[in-house]
């Protein structure tokens, strides 16, 4: 029996819908309950700070429950809607290390073979390895700082621009390389960019025929695509506004771009019920062998409450609880897309608006109650619940 309750959102105020679909309990959850009530609430405060729509969606040991509010367009005023498409941005890149480490699995590619031995003369430096590239420690420069330093001028520039993979990955060696080989992490799209020409390289096949082959159609993923160079969504989707960075101009309609300046590092499509079934399965060891999801979860620090795997963020919550996943921004959306360790809790949420502080913080805000519960915070000096003996190689445990 499902069961939904409708209402009618509109691009100012905050109609909330949800809906409970029971299913049968498989095992009990040792987390705490998420505090729909809370999720409820921060999508009204994510459009109360500029987001003209958000939606989230939590699957949880068989239980849904999906919340939307506000608006998907802007011009028409159609609901948002728990089942439109978005740009996920860099939660790609987990599909991209997905890709990879099954080609580790089938003894393609080696983690800690050099980047240079796949892609003859890429890389500047024969000591950046695979497993550099997918935890962001090669070093190499993220071309999407000079890119996108004036947010509005510098999206229209790339708007409807295609570019090669290598020249992404040539435009980033103009600038020094952050780090060392295997130093410190250091966020950089380039290091995907490496990824997909691997990929391509390995295999003999697109990005797309990877994805769709490799994850798309085993999981039954129906609405989530590969979209470059196409600028046009398919299907129902929600639009996705930037947000200028002078304060008080109007939002700007950022839907359609090739988003060429991503490709491997972030131009997938999906909705928060793929996503969710993605991440169920990747962290429930359905797309890799043990031994590669152990690789993915091999953290380096990655800044307060984060460390980052092959691919794969880890968030340390306020309630002492880890998720695992990903976070996406592309001009016009915020996705969120974590799981708990065994993957039977997911949550994923996205706002279609971009490019704005105080959204983000609130959207980040839906993994503490999909994952926390009602907000009582760990006491001071509380462990973790989980611990993360995991360190990368020559990496110091965080
Ligand atoms: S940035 C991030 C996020 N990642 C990285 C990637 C992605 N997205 C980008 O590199 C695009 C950056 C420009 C986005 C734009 C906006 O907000 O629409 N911002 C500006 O233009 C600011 N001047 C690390 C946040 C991630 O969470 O992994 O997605």
């Amino acid at each position: 029996m499902v069961s939904a309750t409708v209402g009618k959102a509109t691009a100012l105020g905050a109609a909330v819908l949800l809906s409970l679909l029971p299913v049968p309990a498989q095992a009990a959850p040792q987390q705490p309950e998420p505090d729909l009530t809370a999720l409820r609430a921060d999508l009204r405060t994510a459009l109360r700070q500029g987001a003209p729509g958000a939606t989230a969606r939590v699957d949880d040991h068989g239980t849904i429950a999906v919340a939307a509010a506000g608006v998907a367009d802007r011009t028409t005023l159609r609901s948002i809607g728990t089942a439109d498409r978005f740009r996920i941005g860099s939660v790609t890149k987990i599909f991209s290390a997905v890709v990879l480490l099954q080609l580790v699995d089938e003894r393609k590619i080696r983690l800690d073979a050099p980047v240079n031995r796949y892609l003859p003369g890429l890389l500047p430096d024969d000591r950046i390895t695979v497993r550099h590239v997918l935890s962001h420690r090669s070093g190499l420069y993220d071309y999407t700082g000079d890119m996108f330093a004036a947010s509005v001028s510098g999206f229209e520039a790339v708007r409807t621009k295609v570019f090669t993979l290598r020249h992404l990955v040539n435009r980033s060696l103009r600038k020094p390389r952050t780090t060392a080989p295997g130093g410190a992490y250091r966020y950089s799209n380039t290091n995907f960019v490496v990824a997909g020409m691997l990929i391509r390289k390995v295999t003999g096949h697109s990005l797309a025929t990877e994805y769709r082959t490799r994850i798309i159609e085993p999981l039954e993923l129906s609405d989530t695509f590969y979209l470059h160079p196409s600028t046009q969504l398919p299907g129902r989707y929600a639009r996705g506004y930037l947000t200028p960075d002078t304060a008080g101009a109007p939002l700007v309609d950022a839907t359609r771009q090739t988003a060429s300046w991503a490709q491997s590092a972030g131009a997938l499509i999906s909705t928060t019920r793929d996503l969710n079934t993605f991440l169920s399965a990747l962290l429930g060891g359905r797309l890799t062998s043990a031994a590669q999801l152990q690789e993915m979860r091999r953290w380096v620090p990655a800044g307060t409450g984060q460390a980052y795997g092959l691919g794969l963020r880890r968030r340390d919550l306020s309630c002492g609880v880890s998720v695992y996943g990903h976070t996406g921004a592309v001009q016009g959306y915020y996705t969120y897309a974590f799981g708990s360790k065994d993957g039977r809790r997911t949550l994923a949420a996205f706002a279609n608006a971009s490019n704005n502080g105080r959204l983000h913080t609130t959207m980040l805000g839906t993994l503490e109650s999909a994952f926390c519960g009602k907000r009582t915070k760990a006491p001071r000096g509380a462990a973790a619940i989980e611990r993360h003996e995991d360190a990368a190689p020559a990496v110091p445990l965080d």
